[in-house]
């Protein structure tokens, strides 16, 4: 079951999906068209982009997609055995981290960007629930470039049903990840192989100091 509220607070027009005890917020246009061009040319031409590669039973397996990791210098960030050492903020990822605290009242000390080339490329299915990200960490994920399919699916199908919930992530929106998501949902950006053309995700996080 999914339930759209239009909300008129201060904040931009935006859609919130009521996930049993999860919550999930998308702005459609989070950055106006113009703005959406030009941080998609500038990131895509500037950032430093890796593809690492993972080991799956010993087999090493290259992540199907580009990265980079910005943030504090305290931000390490760990995940399928990977270790990521912040690059330090440029002027538009902290000028864009920036808008995101303002507006969202919340601290964000790192942002992994993320380069799928095109529709080959994808994330698979996971929870962003490491503990350097705390209990109920908000996530702010802002899509550039081609737009692409982003599925959730519960964790716990006997609280939830089998319940998959799908949208379509547009150049310039914002789709805000907040408490109990990560908890209790799963999500993946699949493969679509008939898209030609590229996107850029930065999901703005804020990650906590662990032992
Ligand atoms: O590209 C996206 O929209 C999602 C990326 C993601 O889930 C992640 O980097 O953890
Ligand atoms: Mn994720």
């Amino acid at each position: 079951m999914q339930h759209a509220l239009f909300d008129n607070s201060a904040l931009p027009r935006h859609q919130h999906y009521s996930l049993g005890s999860a919550s999930l917020d998308y702005y459609p246009a989070w950055l106006d068209g113009a703005r959406a061009d030009h941080c998609y040319g500038q990131l895509l031409r500037d950032t430093p982009w890796r593809q690492d590669t993972l080991r799956f039973g010993g087999k090493p397996v290259l992540v199907p997609r580009l990265q980079a990791w910005y943030g504090d210098t305290q931000a390490r960030y760990g995940y399928s055995g990977l270790t990521l050492t912040p690059l330090p903020w440029t002027p538009l990822l902290q000028e864009l981290r920036d808008e995101l605290q303002r507006a969202l009242q919340r601290p964000f000390n790192a942002v992994l960007l993320n380069y799928y080339r095109d529709g080959n490329d994808s994330v698979a299915w996971h929870s962003d629930d490491e503990a350097e990200l705390g209990a109920a960490p908000m996530i702010a994920s802002l899509s550039l470039g081609a737009v692409r399919r982003f599925e959730l699916q519960a964790r716990d199908r006997a609280r939830h049903g089998a319940n998959k919930h799908t949208l379509d992530l547009a150049h310039g929106s914002l789709l805000v990840m907040g408490a109990g998501l990560q908890q209790h949902w799963r999500h993946q950006l699949p493969k679509q192989p008939g898209i030609g053309s590229s996107r850029l995700n930065l999901t703005f996080r804020f990650i906590h100091a662990v032992a």
